[in-house]
């Protein structure tokens, strides 16, 4: 379908992509969006971007600004990617829920909540909600990109790299001087005998797939997705039980996550019930029923000390890893790490010349600022910025539970390796029991500090005491998560930020705890903990 030239609106984009979809779904091959000008096959592009995903897409965007020609080609009817469709969005509608279901289940019976009822929270329809809606981010993302950013592109067809300087679509070939690779990754199921039983599921297939009330849960993960899908799944009232080798929260990338962080977040998933193995090896899914149709009944596991158990579960949750999607480009004799991920530099250029690779096809965080600002970082050294480099080796981070976990720079531990004078504001204070302090009192929990304190949160800021620079600040609780995108610029400027100036910053909440109990130490001479 031609698109070029129509204007289509976002209600028109909706139906457009839901007919695509069910279309596909029924085994049929729906025709793709061509939005070209006219002379798309005869120029050669500044860019062609294969994947449309967050880097292919703000990629191009970047391109489009200044000046180059570009063309994102993608499988899907949409542009966005995953993140529209089945990752980030339907994520954080899950960790909105389970905050929600969080305060049901706490103050059940008490102000206007009614009694918990742990049957009412349904999985299936909140992952139904999400997916009778999610056609509101497909068509910003198309209306956003052709109508405002006057991008160009193929929807909902295949791209067949032929060279570094070719890709086919539907049999035509389109040039372009250079490649953007952005077709991202997919989860890879770990090998544990069994995994393939019905009712084992990840973040992508929990949404195409799951068609029972799960009754309950093991989750195989200690790490960001394993913590953010067996948050919410507990706080719908389906029993959680987290199978995970390495501690919660120790998996690899999560080196920065402070001890008493990490503490008080399995301390408080243990509060909601769950139920936490660490060291544990998971040795088989077991199921029953006839062959080909046998369902998962439980998860055999080896614990820290050796012995073996039999967990009971209806619903096996995979928070592992991901895999890059670099094989369907084999064709260009790229370099791939052993984790086959394309290998770049910092202008995001692969082995192959005028080929660039973005998002979470290349090493780094599986996270929107890094597609985003890689495919950018190519966009740009394409234009002609032949000194642009983008270093995603360190940056702010976070996670879902049903508290917002964030943090920047480094841990205590760390920060005690690095400086000989380390200096720490925390709240509740070290050596004070949280029950007793109510304090953080930040903006979204109030409610928690006044009659739950101890379910709160914690806030703690790690300070080089001879430089007075903060060198980590971490939180975990509400309201908070946001400024780190900020705390992050600031701690890491250069010259760093001081304790001191800190206590210059305007809060606009009385109590989120980081100006005001900076501010309580600022000037001091010799610093002390608070
Ligand atoms: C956001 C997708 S859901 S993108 O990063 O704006 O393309």
């Amino acid at each position: 379908m031609d698109v070029y030239g129509k204007f289509v609106g976002l209600a028109e984009w909706k139906v457009l992509i839901d007919d695509w979809l069910e279309k596909s779904e029924a085994g049929q091959q729906p025709d793709a969006f061509y939005n070209l000008k006219p002379d798309a096959r005869e120029i050669s592009y500044d860019a062609i971007f294969v994947g449309g995903g967050a880097a292919g897409r703000f990629g191009c965007a970047a391109l489009t600004a200044r000046g180059g020609r570009g063309l994102v080609i993608d499988k899907w009817p949409f542009l966005g990617g995953s993140c529209p469709h089945e990752a980030c969005v339907p994520h954080h509608i899950f960790s909105e829920a389970a905050r929600e279901l969080d305060y049901a289940r706490e103050f059940g019976g008490e102000y206007w909540y009614p009694e918990w009822d742990s049957t009412k929270a349904s999985i299936l329809e909140i992952r139904d909600m999400f997916m009778n809606n999610r056609n509101t981010g497909h068509s910003i993302m198309n209306f956003q990109s052709k109508e405002q950013l006057g991008m160009e592109f193929i929807l909902g067809s295949w791209a067949k790299v032929i060279d570094n300087h070719t890709v086919e679509v539907d049999g035509v070939h389109y040039r372009a001087k250079n490649l953007v690779l952005c077709v991202g990754a997919r989860p890879t199921p770990p090998d544990i005998p069994g995994i393939e039983k019905y009712g084992v599921f990840d973040w992508a297939s929990i949404l195409d797939d799951l068609d029972y009330e799960p009754n309950r849960c093991v989750v195989i993960g200690g790490g960001k997705t394993a913590l953010e899908y067996g948050s919410f799944i507990q706080a719908t009232g389906c029993h959680t039980t987290y199978l995970s080798r390495s501690p919660i929260l120790g998996t690899k990338g999560l080196q920065h996550v402070d001890d008493d962080i990490r503490e008080f977040v399995v301390r408080m998933l243990k509060h909601r019930g769950s139920t936490i193995h660490e060291g544990a090896e998971p040795l088989a899914i077991l199921s029953e029923g006839s062959l080909g149709e046998d369902k998962v009944t439980g998860v055999k596991f080896r614990d820290a000390q050796g012995n073996e158990h039999v967990v009971d579960t209806d619903f096996v949750f995979l928070g592992t890893g991901e895999r890059a999607l670099s094989h369907q480009f084999d064709v260009l004799g790229l370099e791939l790490n052993e984790r086959g991920q394309i290998v770049v530099d910092k202008q995001m250029r692969t082995s192959v010349p005028n080929v660039y690779a973005a998002g979470d096809l290349i090493d780094g965080p599986m996270e929107m600022f890094k597609a985003r600002k890689a495919g950018v970082c190519a966009a740009r050294v394409i234009m002609g910025e032949t000194d642009y480099e983008f270093d995603y080796s360190d940056f702010p981070d976070f996670l879902h539970t049903t508290y917002e976990v964030a943090w920047t720079g480094l841990s205590e531990r760390e920060a005690r390796e690095q400086y000989e004078n380390v200096m720490v504001i925390q709240m509740p204070p070290k050596g004070i029991a949280p029950e007793d302090c109510g304090l953080p009192a930040t903006d979204g929990s109030m409610f928690f500090a006044f009659t739950r304190p101890g379910l709160n949160g914690i806030i703690k800021s790690v300070i080089d005491a001879d430089t007075r620079k903060i060198v980590g600040m971490h939180s975990v609780g509400f309201g908070n998560k946001n400024s780190f995108q900020y705390l992050d610029v600031l701690i890491k400027q250069p010259g760093g930020f001081t304790i001191d100036q800190m206590g210059e910053v305007n809060e606009l909440f009385l109590n989120d705890g980081f100006p005001q109990l900076h501010r309580l130490r600022a000037g001091q001479k010799q610093l002390r903990d608070l």
